[in-house]
């Protein structure tokens, strides 16, 4: 087991600030439950089946644009054809509230980043990237390049804790270091960590607070800007 460590607002590399415990309960509560209703459809939520024929462990449903390996349409052809929902304007105004909270005071707290803002000024996310990961799920070491904007990525976790490994640009290996993300958790990636190698080793089952809606597993919901019209 990871040693606890404090549940303490940290940057924990230039651009990448975790911000423990950001949503309230009833926030909490909320995003699953609007979670649960995105994965009902226009997409159903489901394994994404990768070119080379792997299946993903974790389960995936997408707002605004669809992530169909490697990029990004409105479509999902290969799940069922329907357009995405969009992205409500009530998230997008949660993703522009977690940049603002990690990066208050940046210049002075060290985090390495001058701004979430996009070209257009303010931060936009239009697409919503929502894993579900039940207790045996993880995600691999990977980049998020399909992004034609260097925007800042909002991540907001609920449920089960998981072990989130943060690497670097160069490659899948160390040094990496790892992260507990629990339920309410904001974390957000800028600057020069927006394309750092990162992934899920593992979730920690039976961790989560049932009391938000969840009987278990975890949901990361991930904001992002995709630079496309
Ligand atoms: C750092 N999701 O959806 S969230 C993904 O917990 C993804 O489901 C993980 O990696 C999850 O692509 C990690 C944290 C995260 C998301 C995107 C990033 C970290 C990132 C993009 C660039 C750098
Ligand atoms: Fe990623």
């Amino acid at each position: 087991m990871l040693f606890p460590g404090p549940r303490e607002r940290a940057v924990v590399a230039p651009g990448a600030v975790h911000v423990p415990g950001w949503l309230s309960l009833e926030q909490q509560r909320e995003l699953v439950s609007a979670c649960r209703e995105w994965a009902q459809g226009p997409v159903p939520i489901r394994h994404t089946v990768l070119p080379g024929g792997g299946v993903m462990s974790v389960q995936t449903v997408c707002l605004g644009w669809h992530w169909k390996p490697y990029r990004y349409v409105r479509t999902a052809d290969d799940v069922n054809g329907a357009r995405v929902a969009e992205v409500p304007e009530w998230l997008v105004e949660l993703g522009r509230a977690g940049v603002a909270e990690a990066y208050a005071g940046a210049c002075g707290e060290g985090s390495g980043y001058a701004g979430g803002a996009s070209a257009a000024g303010v931060y936009a996310p239009d697409t919503a990237l929502i894993n579900f990961y039940d207790g045996a799920a993880k995600m691999g070491m990977h980049q998020d390049k399909e992004e034609r904007s260097g925007a800042p990525v909002v991540s907001l976790s609920l449920g089960d804790t998981c072990v989130f490994r943060f690497g670097n640009t160069e490659g899948r290996g160390r040094p990496y270091t790892d992260v507990e993300l629990a339920s309410g958790d904001l974390f957000v990636f800028g600057g020069p960590s927006r394309f750092a190698y990162h992934g899920v080793p593992k979730v920690l089952p039976g961790t989560g607070d049932p009391a938000i809606g969840m009987a278990g597993g975890r949901l990361n919901i991930t904001l992002r800007e995709t630079g496309l019209t």
